[in-house]
C-alpha cells in the first residue's frame, strides 16, 4: 500500500499570494456580496472567456438550477436522465416537477435522444439532459425535438466547464445552461455556478429570482430565492480564470496517458472521445466489463486497500433513490443501459496536482489482475 492518499479529485487553487490583494480589497471596502465589484467583473469575465451571450452567478450549482427552471415557468413532467448526481433530480422535485426518465447512451452516458420523443405526454413542457463527465448531448437531435413538440431545454451542464465543441462552448446549446463552479469542479470558486442564457431579458428574470425577486428596494417581482454569489467567491473566480486553461491541459495530459495505458487491457473500456471536441478533463470513468477478473467494486475495494480513493459516479442510478424509484419510468427495464453503466462505472483519479508517479499507481493496480 501507498502511503500518501491518492483522491479522486483535489481543488485546484491559485497560488495564495495571487488572492490576497483581492482579500485585502474586501475588507476595507467591506462590500461583501449583493452584487459587489467583484461579483460585476466576475460575470463579465466569464462571459468573454466562454464567449456566451449572458452570465448570471450563483452561491452553487444547485441553486443555479432551481432557479433555471422557475425561470422559464417549468411545470409538470419534465424528461430527464437517471445517469447524474442527485442535485439535477432534486431540482425538478423542489419546483413540484415530475422527473420522466429516459435512458441513457453507452457511448457518452447522455440521454438517448432516439428514445426522448416516446416519453413526451400532453404533460411535458421541458427536457433536462447532462452532459455527462462533459460530454456533448446530441444537441441538434435535442433541439430538433424540443422545436417540434414546444419545449424548453435546458442543459445541466454541470461537468462541462471549458468544454467545446467545434470552437463552441457547450454552454451556448439550449434554452438555458447551468454550471458548477464546486471544489471538485474543473473550475472552482469553492462552491458556485452560474445559468448561462441568450438575452438580455431572460438575464433579468434570473437576476432577480436570484435575489428574493427585488427589481428595486421596494418592488419584489417574484417569489425569489437567496441564490447570490458572494464577493470572495467572485474573487476567487476572477484569479481562477487566469489559470484554468493550465488546470485544463494538465488534465487532459493525465486523460491521454491513461487512455494510452488501458487500452491494452481487456475488460476496461474508456469512454469514446469525439471528433472536435475539446475536452476539459474533469472525470476519467472507465467501464469494468465481464472480461475483467474482478467486478467493479472489488477493484474498487482494491484501490481503497492502496490508499486510492476511486468513486462509482454515478451508482445508484438516480431512477433507484428512495424518492423516485416509484415513479413508472424509473422502473430498471426502462432504463437498462444506465443501470448496466451504474454497476459498471468506475472514475479515476484526475486534477492538476495527480503527479506521473500517482497515475502510473492506478494503472498498475488495474494492469495488476490482468
Ligand atoms: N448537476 C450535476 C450533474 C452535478 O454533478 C452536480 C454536482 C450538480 C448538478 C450540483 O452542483 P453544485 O450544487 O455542487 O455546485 C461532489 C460534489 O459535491 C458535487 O458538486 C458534484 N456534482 C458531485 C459529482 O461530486 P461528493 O459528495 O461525491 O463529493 P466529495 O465531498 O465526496 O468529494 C469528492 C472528492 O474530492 C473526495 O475524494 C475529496 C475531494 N475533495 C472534495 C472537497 C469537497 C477535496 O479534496 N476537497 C474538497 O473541498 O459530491
Amino acid at each position: 500500500m501507498q502511503d500518501k492518499p491518492t483522491y479522486l479529485t483535489r481543488p485546484y487553487l491559485p497560488p495564495l499570494d495571487e488572492f490576497l490583494p483581492y482579500l485585502q480589497e474586501i475588507w476595507e471596502s467591506r462590500r461583501l456580496t449583493n452584487g459587489g465589484p467583484f461579483h460585476e467583473q466576475f460575470e463579465e469575465a466569464l462571459r468573454q472567456y466562454l464567449r456566451v451571450p449572458q452570465v448570471s452567478l450563483f452561491a452553487n450549482g444547485t441553486l443555479a438550477l432551481m432557479t433555471a427552471l422557475q425561470a422559464l415557468r417549468i411545470t409538470g413532467e419534465v424528461i430527464t436522465t437517471p445517469y447524474t448526481f442527485a442535485a439535477t433530480t432534486h431540482a425538478l422535485l423542489w419546483n413540484g416537477i415530475k422527473p420522466v426518465f429516459v435512458d441513457i447512451r453507452r457511448d457518452t452516458c447522455n440521454l438517448d435522444e432516439e428514445l426522448v420523443e416516446a416519453a413526451i405526454t400532453p404533460r411535458t413542457t421541458a427536457i433536462l439532459p447532462v452532459h455527462c463527465y462533459g460530454n456533448p448531448c446530441a444537441s441538434g437531435r435535442l433541439q430538433q425535438i424540443a422545436d417540434t413538440y414546444g419545449l424548453k431545454l435546458i442543459y445541466d451542464a454541470a461537468h462541462a466547464f471549458g468544454v467545446s465543441v467545434d470552437g463552441h462552448s457547450l454552454l451556448e446549446l439550449g434554452d438555458l445552461a447551468v454550471v458548477s463552479f464546486h471544489a471538485t469542479k474543473v473550475f472552482n470558486t469553492f462552491e458556485g455556478g452560474a445559468i448561462i442564457s441568450r438575452d438580455a431579458r431572460i438575464k433579468q428574470r434570473i437576476d432577480y429570482l436570484k435575489n428574493f425577486g427585488f427589481a428595486d428596494e421596494i418592488t419584489v417581482v417574484a417569489p425569489g430565492i437567496n441564490g447570490k454569489m458572494n464577493e470572495f467567491q467572485a474573487a476567487l473566480g476572477l484569479l481562477q480564470l487566469r489559470h484554468v486553461e493550465q488546470a485544463i491541459a494538465a488534465r487532459n495530459q493525465i486523460d491521454r496517458r491513461y487512455r494510452q495505458a488501458l487500452r491494452s487491457v481487456p475488460g476496461v473500456q474508456c469512454l469514446p472521445s469525439a471528433d472536435g471536441v475539446r475536452s476539459n478533463g474533469g472525470y476519467f470513468p472507465v467501464l469494468i466489463g465481464p472480461d475483467y477478473p474482478l467486478s467493479r467494486d472489488q477493484l474498487y475495494d482494491e484501490f481503497r486497500r492502496n490508499n486510492i480513493y476511486v468513486r462509482r459516479y454515478f451508482f445508484p442510478p438516480i431512477s433507484e433513490l428512495p424518492m423516485y424509484r416509484g415513479l413508472a419510468s424509473a422502473a430498471p427495464a426502462n432504463l437498462p443501459v444506465a443501470t448496466s453503466i451504474a454497476k459498471q462505472v468506475l472514475c479515476l483519479p484526475i486534477h492538476p496536482d495527480l503527479d506521473g508517479q500517482a497515475v502510473d499507481r492506478v494503472i498498475e493496480v488495474i494492469a495488476a489482475f490482468v
